[in-house]
């Protein structure tokens, strides 16, 4: 398989969470310890579908979820759990030309208010927290049976 010459491919993603309190109307959590209910997610900056170019997105959790490691081979690729606690959730992503090397991120799982009264029957505190970053992936002469997807997005 042929590498391109000075092609070069840019792909804007969202990667993040969004966590919002269990509410006494909403399904209750799996584990009665558990206060928040949260998504962490990898999606297409302008809503593109980021499946053609990316095969696997595996998501590597705390140790105290059971099974810590999850992979997403298909779309929506994102991963909802409750729990109590904020850590940090290392997202790797593999792609459809297996050639490319896997791509680590690093996201900080946000369920409480920065900076603010941690009371939690303040008002704001009802509301979801959303936590992304936006990430530019870039392919540098990519094979030449990536290219067609790689324009496509
Ligand atoms: C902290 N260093 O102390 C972090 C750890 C752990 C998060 C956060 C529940 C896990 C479960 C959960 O939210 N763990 O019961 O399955 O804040």
């Amino acid at each position: 398989t042929k590498h391109t010459q000075n092609e070069q491919f840019c792909c804007p993603i969202i990667f993040g969470s969004v966590a919002g309190r269990i509410g006494k109307k909403d399904p209750p959590p799996s584990d009665p310890s558990h206060t928040h209910r949260w998504t962490v997610f990898v999606r297409g900056a302008n809503g593109e579908d980021i499946s053609p170019i990316i095969k696997r997105v595996s998501f590597k959790l705390h140790e105290s979820f059971v099974p810590p490691v999850r992979v997403i081979e298909s779309p929506p690729f994102e991963v909802t759990e409750t729990g109590w606690g904020e850590f940090e959730i290392l997202i790797k992503l593999s792609f459809a030309d297996s050639q490319e090397k896997p791509l680590p991120l690093f996201h900080q799982l946000q369920l409480y208010p920065k900076d603010k009264d941690p009371d939690p029957d303040a008002e704001y505190a009802k509301l979801p927290i959303t936590s992304e970053h936006y990430e530019e992936i870039v392919f540098n002469e990519p094979h030449e049976e990536f290219i067609e997807p790689l324009r496509r997005y």
